[in-house]
């Protein structure tokens, strides 16, 4: 298959939908005329006819044994229709579900509690405020139990057991997990000139959307079907759980996640609170809605991070990177609820070895439960790809630190060639594509580096902080293929149906679901790409499980991967049945057409050709079609990835520290992403700038934390920080287009790039601002006073 890129047009070119561009390019959003508006329709927008609203009880403690829930003072509220219990869903066998990983997790709480915020109980009224107000008259008596909420403490012997619910569990151990080559690890280091050894942190953080999670279930009992609208990044894979855990027949599920308002990775796990909304309805017989607010949202719903490591690098005193070595002690809260495929446990952390030749790596990790919220892969995490970037990129930094070398020379030094790919790496994944050297040349253009360095070295000399910190990433987007990666067993590949109308219009029904990703557009413009149908009129149809084709959604930058490879392909097979349907029209062989974008003509007779529009009246007219082909013009396509993609980036941050206040102020940020085939530029901007936006507020300001009692400390936006425009500087952004080998038009997922990307650029500009204070590593969020305490007790600089 030959991989053309097709010519990136000029910032100027930023088109008009009127003018109905064909194909690739600066689209404008076919959905922002809705968005910007105010006319999106979010879960909390839809109303129907009786519906009721449901409001969740939460542990006000980390870990507690529940002694006794009196409810009758709910129940005696007026307008309160029902009140859910523990103990009700015990009667129905829905107390526990499965999580994502293959653990269980209480829907509402029996035996105990576990974590501030876990679900108790749940009121169904007639209005929101009378649900809320009978939560209050919920008795529970609570028996307090020492709580564990730091992973370093949770597998002491002294540390309570937080899931004796688990037969015979006597700690808080979930999973040990490696994987490289320990013995050529070992033997790599025990040789090497150099070895650097960084404790680092990577603490739990929040994907905080800013629609919080909710669901609307309506349940007909006359004929047994469960609407049910909901957050959801995965609508399909949601549906088959309900039908395997509420035993209701799949076909008897229509699943619909209307707009949504951020996902993230904050709306892949199925949520108790969507399960009792299900079982407020079948009990009520009436439609019920609930929507968490921000308190909920931020200390009960799926987390990020969380990872305690310890890396080790071995080089040559030159600075040649031999091998790498990591420990990690993983927090996933009370429930192992990570969403992942199966076989990776870890998510797909192993990519730790970066972008680099090694000759050996290694990674050990345990897994704990602590009283905290489950979750563990959100927040554009590209499956734990963010936790192994700022990991490798900064012991790189430590490692150029210690040899006295530039970062950027000491990374060019070690990276993989463009001839060496596909390479595989030492922990066994095959990169597709790259050419790691010509992004950071890019990005070292963009952002002037010598002028960079001359500058620092004269502020220096003025004793002013300015620090410039790199980072290179690649990652590993697009699960399946399917042998490899399931979800408590389906494979993870997706469908695509299009269906061209008779007067050439046509819509493409998709199993990824767009959380604001711009999927209406880009999907458009690949069938018009490849049909010659203009963009508008194309219709996009996604999250509604009863008009979609099955496949596991939209989560680890997977959609264009595989979902955007089953449209090309579906349109392609439109295309070949076209060219069978043409023949007949031309009277001429198939052998002698040719596309021409949107037509086929007969070579040679530049002036006897047929449009697609024309093609797809006549496969649906009253004529006759040449022998075998059936009538109309559909195709449906599902894709198993042959791999993964693995785009990459070169990231260049600067800042400025205010040596009296800690301050620490983002000045510039370079990024130079390649994903690929590019298909809407402007949309892979807005998903940069937002992802290097998520950076900037991880490694300054956002962080979840508890106190000893396991209080969460961040239920809120006033204490949970998130960047605004005020903290983040002009994006400059540039790219590399080095296309997939094996997607079909050589496109790589770009969704969570510069979330993983950026946060090692920006610490690593924190710690070469430092660097005149004998600094070298100092743990996320640098916020001003973390920053004020590592240069506390040391020289200021002259
Ligand atoms: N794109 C493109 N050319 C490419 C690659 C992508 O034009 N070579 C376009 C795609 O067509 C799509 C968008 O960029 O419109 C993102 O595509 P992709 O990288 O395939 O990622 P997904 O669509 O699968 O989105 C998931 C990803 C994830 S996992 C998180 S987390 C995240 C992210 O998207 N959540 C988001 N970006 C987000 N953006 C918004 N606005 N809201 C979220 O919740
Ligand atoms: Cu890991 S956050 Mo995204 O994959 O939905």
């Amino acid at each position: 298959m030959t991989l053309t890129t097709p010519p990136e047009p000029a910032a100027a070119d930023l088109v008009d939908n009127n003018q109905k561009p064909v194909g690739y390019g600066r689209m404008l959003r076919k959905e922002d005329p809705r968005f910007i508006r105010g006319l999106g329709r979010y879960v909390d927008d839809v109303q129907l006819p009786g519906m009721l609203h449901m409001a969740i009880l939460r542990s006000p403690v980390a870990h507690a044994r529940i002694v006794n829930v009196d409810t009758t003072a709910a129940e005696a509220l007026p307008k309160v229709k029902a009140v859910i219990t523990g103990e009700t869903l015990k009667g129905l066998g829905l107390d526990w579900m499965p999580t994502l990983s293959g653990d269980v997790q209480a829907v509402l709480a029996t035996d105990k509690v576990r974590f501030q915020g876990q679900e108790v109980a749940a009121v169904v009224a007639e209005d929101r405020y009378t649900a809320r107000d009978a939560l209050e008259l919920i008795d529970i008596d609570y028996d307090i139990l020492d709580p564990v909420h730091d992973v370093r403490k949770a597998l002491e012997p002294s540390a309570p057991v937080i899931r004796d619910d688990l037969d015979g569990k006597t700690d808080n151990h979930i999973f040990d997990w490696e994987t490289g080559d320990k013995a050529a690890t070992d033997a790599v280091f025990a040789e090497a000139d150099v070895v650097v050894t960084q404790d680092m942190v990577y603490p739990r953080v929040h994907p905080a959307p800013m629609e919080t999670c909710g669901a609307v279930a309506d349940f007909d009992r006359v004929d047994g079907k469960l609407t049910l609208w909901s957050t959801s990044q995965a609508p399909h894979a949601h549906r088959t759980l309900y039908a395997i855990v509420a035993g209701i027949p799949e076909h008897k599920i229509r699943v619909i996640s209307p707009d949504i308002g951020g996902g993230f990775g904050n709306k892949v796990p199925i949520y108790p609170g969507y399960v009792c909304a299900v079982v407020g309805s079948i009990v009520t017989g009436k439609p019920v809605k609930w929507m968490e607010d921000r308190t909920e949202n931020l200390t009960s719903t799926g987390f990020a991070r969380d990872y305690v490591m310890r890396g080790e690098i071995a080089a040559t005193r030159d600075g040649r990177i031999l091998a790498i070595r990591s420990n990690v002690l993983a927090d996933h809260g009370a429930f192992n609820g990570v969403a992942a495929p199966v076989k990776y446990p870890a998510g797909f952390f192993g990519v730790f070895t970066g972008s680099y030749q090694l000759e050996a790596a290694h990674c050990s990790m345990t897994a704990v439960y602590t009283n905290k919220a489950p979750g563990g892969v959100a927040y554009a995490c590209s499956f734990r790809i963010t936790e192994a970037v700022y990991f490798v990129e900064r012991l790189v930094n430590c490692l150029a630190a210690e040899l006295g070398m530039d970062q950027i020379a000491l990374r060019r030094k070690n990276f993989i060639q463009p001839d060496q790919f596909p390479y595989t790496t030492k922990t066994g994944w095959v990169y597709d594509s790259g050419d790691y050297d010509a992004a950071m040349t890019e990005a070292m253009r963009i952002a002037d580096y010598d002028g960079l360095l001359a500058e620092q070295a004269a502020k220096r000399d003025r004793g002013e902080l300015m620090g410039i910190g790199v980072a290179f990433f690649t990652e590993a987007v697009g699960a399946g293929p399917r042998k490899d990666m399931d979800i408590l067993g389906l494979g993870m590949a997706d469908g695509c149906d299009v269906r061209v109308h008779p007067t050439g219009k046509a819509v493409v029904r998709l199993s990824v679901q767009s959380q604001g990703q711009g999927h209406e557009t880009t999907y458009a413009q690949i069938v018009a790409e490849e049909l010659g149908i203009a963009p508008d009129d194309i219709d996009v149809v996604h999250g509604d499980t009863d008009n979609t084709p099955f496949g596991l959604g939209t989560y680890g930058s997977r959609s264009t991967p595989v979902s955007g490879a089953a449209a090309a392909m579906a349109a392609r097979k439109i295309r070949d049945k076209a060219k069978l349907i043409a023949s007949g029209m031309l009277e001429v062989s198939v052998a002698d057409l040719e596309w021409q974008k949107g037509s086929f003509g007969v070579k040679g007779d530049p002036g006897t050709s047929v449009t697609i529009a024309e093609i797809a009246m006549a496969a649906h007219g009253a004529g006759d079609l040449p022998p075998g082909v059936e009538g109309g013009l559909d195709a449906s396509v599902v894709y198993n990835p042959a791999n993964l993609t693995y785009p990459f980036g070169a990231y260049i941050c600067v800042v400025d520290i205010d040596p009296d206040t800690a301050v620490v102020k983002v000045r510039r940020f370079v990024a130079v992403d390649d994903c690929g085939t590019r298909i809407n530029p402007m949309i892979i901007e807005g998903q940069v700038h937002g992802g290097l936006t998520d950076g900037v507020g991880m490694a300054l300001m956002e962080v979840i934390e508890f106190d000893e009692s396991g209080n969460c400390l961040n239920g809120s936006l006033m204490d949970y920080l998130i960047p605004t425009a005020l903290e983040v500087p002009h994006w400059e952004t540039g790219y590399t287009v080095t296309p997939s080998p094996h997607h079909p038009i050589g496109a790589k997922g770009v969704g969570e790039s510069a979330t993983v990307g950026s946060p090692p650029a920006v610490v690593n500009a924190v710690i070469d601002a430092l660097a005149p204070y004998g600094i070298r590593h100092a743990d996320m969020p640098l916020t001003p006073s973390r920053v004020w305490e590592a240069m506390q007790g040391r020289a200021r600089p002259p």
